[in-house]
Order: C-alpha cells, then sequence, then structure tokens
C-alpha cells in the first residue's frame, strides 16, 4: 500500500512538474537539495525536454551587480516572451542568509510574474551537494518549461558550482577598482567566461579596466546596470555566443 501510494505520489510531481507547476518545481528542487529519495526518483522521470533551454552563468565577486542585472536580463527576456528561471547559487551563505534575502527583495519585480521562477540555493552542510543540486535544479527548471535560466553564483573558475559545467554562456561579472583582485582573476576569466562585464561603469577606473581586459578577452561589455545602461548590448553579446554554440 505505502508503495503504491509514493508511487502515485512521484507519478503526480512528476506530472506537475512537466506541466510547469511552479509550486511542484520548488517542491522537487527542495526535495533534489535534500537527496530525498523520492526527489530522485521524479527526476529519473523527466525525461529530456526537446528543445533545450539556453543557460547562462552570471558569476563574479560578491557585489559586482550580478543580481541587478539577471534583474534586466530577466525583464528582457520576458518581453521577448520567455520563461525565465533563476538560480541564485551563494556557496557561502547559511540558509537564512541576508544576502538571499537581499536578492529577492531586489527581483520583488518579478515576484507577482508567473513567467519567473526565483530561486535561492545555498549550502546545507553537505559537502559537494551544491553542484549537484544546482544541476539538478537546472533540468527541473528545463522540464517544466522554462526557457531562459540564469544561474547566479559567487566567484571565478575554481568554485565549489563549477558554473562552466552547467552553463553554455557563461558571463563574469567585475567592477572598476579591484585591480590587484582583476589581475588575480584574468587567468579565471580566460578560462570559463565568454563574455566580461564591466559593471559600475559610472565608476571611476572604469576606462580602464575595460581596456585592460579587452587585451585577454574578446567580448568585453561596459554596464550601468542600477540605470540599465549596456543591458541591450550583454543581451546581443548573449545571442551571438548562443548562435555560435
Ligand atoms: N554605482 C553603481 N552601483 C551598482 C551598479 N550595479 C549594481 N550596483 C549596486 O551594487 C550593489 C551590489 O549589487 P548586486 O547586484 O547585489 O551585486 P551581486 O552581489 O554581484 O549580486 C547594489 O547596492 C547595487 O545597487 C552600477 O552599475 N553602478
Ligand atoms: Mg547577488
Amino acid at each position: 500500500m505505502t508503495r503504491l501510494r509514493h508511487e502515485g505520489d512521484t507519478a503526480s510531481l512528476t506530472r506537475l512538474v512537466k506541466a510547469g507547476d511552479a509550486r511542484a518545481v520548488s517542491r522537487l528542487i527542495t526535495m533534489l537539495e535534500n537527496r530525498e529519495p523520492e526527489g530522485l526518483a521524479v527526476l529519473q522521470r523527466l525525461e529530456s525536454p526537446t528543445t533545450r533551454a539556453t543557460v547562462i552563468g552570471m558569476t563574479g565577486y560578491p557585489g559586482a551587480g550580478k543580481s541587478t542585472l539577471i534583474d534586466h536580463l530577466a525583464t528582457v527576456y520576458r518581453q521577448q516572451g520567455k520563461k525565465v528561471g533563476i538560480i541564485a547559487v551563494d556557496p557561502s551563505s547559511p540558509n537564512t542568509g541576508g544576502a538571499i534575502l537581499g536578492d529577492r527583495i531586489r527581483m520583488q519585480d518579478h515576484s507577482c510574474d508567473t513567467g519567473v521562477f526565483i530561486r535561492s540555493m545555498a549550502t546545507r552542510g553537505q559537502h559537494g551537494g551544491l553542484a549537484s543540486a544546482t544541476r539538478d535544479a537546472v533540468r527541473v527548471l528545463e522540464a517544466a518549461g522554462y526557457d531562459v535560466i540564469l544561474a547566479e553564483t559567487v566567484g571565478v573558475g575554481q568554485d565549489e558550482v563549477d558554473v562552466a559545467a552547467v552553463a553554455q554562456t557563461v558571463v563574469a561579472v567585475v567592477a572598476p577598482g579591484l585591480g590587484d583582485e582583476v589581475q588575480a582573476m584574468k587567468a579565471g576569466l580566460l578560462e570559463v567566461a565568454h563574455i566580461v562585464v564591466v559593471n559600475k561603469g559610472d565608476r571611476e577606473g572604469a576606462d580602464s579596466t575595460v581596456r585592460d581586459l579587452k587585451e585577454w578577452i574578446p567580448t568585453v561589455i561596459r554596464t550601468v546596470a542600477v540605470k540599465g545602461d549596456g543591458i541591450p548590448e550583454l543581451v546581443e553579446a548573449i545571442a551571438a555566443h548562443q548562435r555560435n554554440l
């Protein structure tokens, strides 16, 4: 009996996720974060969708402006009629971390839009659990019919979550005036980023940061995320990279 009931639960959760039910999507992602066997069973039942989602990784130091940029990108993709999934991965934040709450508040313009799904993922004291939970979350969102998935992660390259493993297009976000930090990031940037964004283009030192990075990386975009400057250029650079995949 118990087994039958479980089978029924698995089937109905699978059906709801495939139908794009946001609550079911959220529930399944939580189950996968906790490595619950039933969640894994549902994941197995979600066969590959016929069209693959565009998965964009946004990576960079805290405060560089990733969430603000994602907010704008989500608006643009919604205007294009696409369903947008956002996963904010923060390995350092505890479950109740302020950063995660901050991201939620910043993205609240989209909170009433059923075409946008926002999910924060944090470590739950499980080693290596976050990377696979993130990959699983991308698979779930894809199966639920999200067309564009934006994954925000901290750090570049040697991060706990290897953003390059889940995203087709990796955007590294830097802020000017980091000096040594940008120097130290260059090798890592070259390895993982397809596009580098110099955000906070309104700050002193933006010119020289852009000039410097252009010697290393072909696609460098300058943005002022708080004003929306440079967003069309970033959208086009992402589209260009996707066309060449
Ligand atoms: N001056 C300036 N501030 C910005 C810009 N973009 C973002 N910020 C601010 O920088 C802070 C961190 O931005 P956030 O998007 O949370 O960065 P994240 O940690 O990389 O996600 C926030 O207070 C933003 O309002 C920008 O282009 N110029
Ligand atoms: Mg953020």
